[in-house]
Order: C-alpha cells, then structure tokens, then sequence
C-alpha cells in the first residue's frame, strides 16, 4: 500500500515539512483549488504542487477531487462540453504525474454533518451527524453552509438545483453517472489514471436529493458500467460504515479481490441507535469498523492502491480544518502502518 496524505495547497494550516515527518509517509493527495469545477486547470498550479511536493520527499500522484460539475450530473445541454473539460484535466493531471483521481457524484452537497466539534468525554471533539439535528436543517428555507459543501451556491441556486435533482431521480442520476463513465475511463485508461469514485457520504438520499453510490448493489452496477481497473472505488470506510447495511470489510474484500479499489479511506464511525453517527478515533476499539479485517482483507489480496487515514478528531488543542487536523490523522496514519506491518508479515510467514 502507499500511505498517503491529504493537503489543501499553500492555504493548509499543515505544512508539507510536517507531514513528511509521519513515519512512513509517501504520497500528497491534493488538487488545484482555485479553479471553479468546469474549468480547465493551469499547468502552472500542477507543476507547483508537485515540485513542493517533490521539494518535502513526498510524492504528488492522488489527486482528490477534480468535482464533476452539477451540470454533468444533471445532463444539462452543456453536459458534453464539460465531460470535454473534465477529459482535458485527467490528461493534465497525468502528465504531471498523477495515477488516480477522486472524484464524487453526489448531488449539489459533497459529505455531509450537523456539527463539527462535538465534545467527547475525553475532550477531544470530532464531526457527528445528528439525525435531530439533522431533521431541523432545511435548505429550501434558510441560507445553509456546511463545511462540506461547496460555498459558492447562494440559496436561490439551491433552491432551483433541489428542484432540477427531485426531476431527475435516481434514474436520471444513474443515466448521466453512466454518461460521464462511457467518455471519461477510456480517456483516462489511455493515460494510466485510475477514476477513484467516492461512495456518497452518508450513503443515503438527504433534503430528498437523490443519493445512488451507497451500497454493494450499487458499486456493483457502477464497475460494470466501463469494465476497467480504471473505473475503480476511492473506498470510503467511514461514509460507506454509517449505514449499517453496508459491512465493510466484506465490501474491502471483495473490491479488492477484484481489483477494483484504487484508492482508500480509512476512517471510523460509531453509529447510534437513531442512525447518527460520531468520527471517532481510527482503532477498532473506537467504532463500528474493524480495522483489522480491513487491513487483513487488503493484505490478502496484496492490496499496492493508495490508502490515507481520513478525518480526524481534534485533539491537543489543535485548531483547523474540521476534521483535517494533523495531529490525529497523524495518529491515524501511524496505527494504519502498524496494522498493515503486521498483516503483512503474518502473510508471509503463513
Ligand atoms: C471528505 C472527503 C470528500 C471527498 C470527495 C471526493 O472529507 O472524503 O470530500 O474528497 O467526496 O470527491
């Protein structure tokens, strides 16, 4: 596995001479962020992050996202011309040295919480979904912004995206995700990039947008869509585990068996009976998620694909991103290694 790391570009609180210091550390997953998503990245902004990238021993080949634009998700009549420019950046991203891109084709809200540092009994805070909370919030009604999500919709384009979405439907989505698919992975299949889909987080329909990458089922339908290891998963542990129909170690080992997951995200969640949930600490002991048999399923099939600890708590008075912290993910990244040195060297002496 390569361990990797996720860094917002010159405005990340986290320097790169920081997170090369985690034990083990190989990969910068980043992307161009001051681009509007439908626009064409500079060569510029590439070369730049990879020589800082370069310049820290680390290694900038996870791109984590180039957003697919509202448009392609709904098959507006520009729908084309984007998937054009969304070609173009795959092409960019590899000719600087990108093997795998993330992406997300989640309506209108990328993940989605109802609060950002909520206290844990031993002080330390994490990113919860509260399904009270939850119920209370109504984007059709007041002006929301979530950290997730992306700020630059004013609540009147909310307003008209949740209306466009609750006309198309899952089968809409589902046509214009296939749409998206049957262009995209030639292109990127042809330039070595691996599409990393993100599962949608949470992985079910939320303000009646419709959701569709949320279970097995679901990952089924979408690798058989363009049957290619470059139409793969960015498995997401933490947005597919808060929904207890999905077993996630079951899920890890078959994609991986298969070949399928490019990418991975290892986060935990403890789910509440109501179906809220709360991140908490990445160990096994901390959530519904055994990290273990995750780690071991990966080891099994002899897992090479990108793997990066995912949000964090906010722990030792760190202030920062919501859930993008360094000193917890650092934690993260260091019980991920110790887990895969151990399945690895169980493996081979077996
Ligand atoms: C949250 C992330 C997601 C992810 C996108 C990929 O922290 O896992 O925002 O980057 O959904 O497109």
């Amino acid at each position: 596995m390569k361990l990797s790391f996720r860094w917002y570009g010159e405005s990340d609180p986290i320097p790169l001479s920081y997170i090369r210091q985690i034990p083990g550390m190989r990969s910068v997953v980043s992307a161009v962020y001051d681009v509007k998503p439908g626009e064409v990245w500079p060569e510029e902004s590439l070369a730049a992050i990879r020589r800082q990238a370069e310049k820290n021993g680390l290694v900038f080949d996870v791109v984590e996202s180039v957003p697919v634009p509202e448009e392609i998700k709904l098959g507006t009549e520009n729908a084309a011309a984007l998937t054009e420019v969304y070609c173009e950046n795959i092409r960019r991203c590899a000719k600087y040295g990108v093997k795998c891109i993330t992406y997300n084709f989640m309506p209108v809200f990328d993940w989605t919480r109802t609060q950002l540092d909520k206290a844990a009994p031993d002080g330390s805070t994490s990113l919860v979904l509260d399904k009270t909370q939850l119920a209370e919030l109504d984007p059709l009604q007041e002006d929301i912004h979530l950290p997730g999500w992306d700020a630059s919709y004013t609540q009147d384009e909310v307003r008209d995206l949740l209306a466009a979405y609750g006309r198309l439907g899952q089968a809409g989505l589902w046509r214009n995700l296939e749409a998206f698919l049957r262009r995209v992975i030639p292109v990127a299949q042809d330039c070595g990039v691996q599409m990393a889909i993100h599962p949608d987080d949470p992985p079910y329909p939320i303000f009646g947008l419709p959701r569709i990458v949320t279970d097995e089922a679901a990952l089924d339908r979408l690798l058989q869509i363009v049957d290619s290891p470059a139409n793969s998963l960015c498995l997401c542990t933490g947005s597919l585990g808060c929904a207890d129909f999905n077993d996630v170690p079951a899920l890890v080992r078959k994609y991986g068996k298969m070949g399928r997951i490019a990418f991975l995200h290892l986060r935990q969640v403890a789910l509440l009976p109501d179906g809220s949930f709360v991140e908490s600490g990445h160990q096994s002991a901390c959530g519904r998620m055994d990290m273990y048999e995750i780690v071991r399923a990966l080891t099994d099939v002899g897992f090479d694909g990108y793997v990066r600890p995912d949000h964090g708590r906010m722990i030792w008075d760190e202030t920062g991103k919501p859930g993008y912290g360094l000193f917890d993910r650092a934690l993260g990244a260091a019980y991920i290694s110790g887990l895969f040195e151990a399945c690895e060297k169980a493996a081979r002496e077996a």
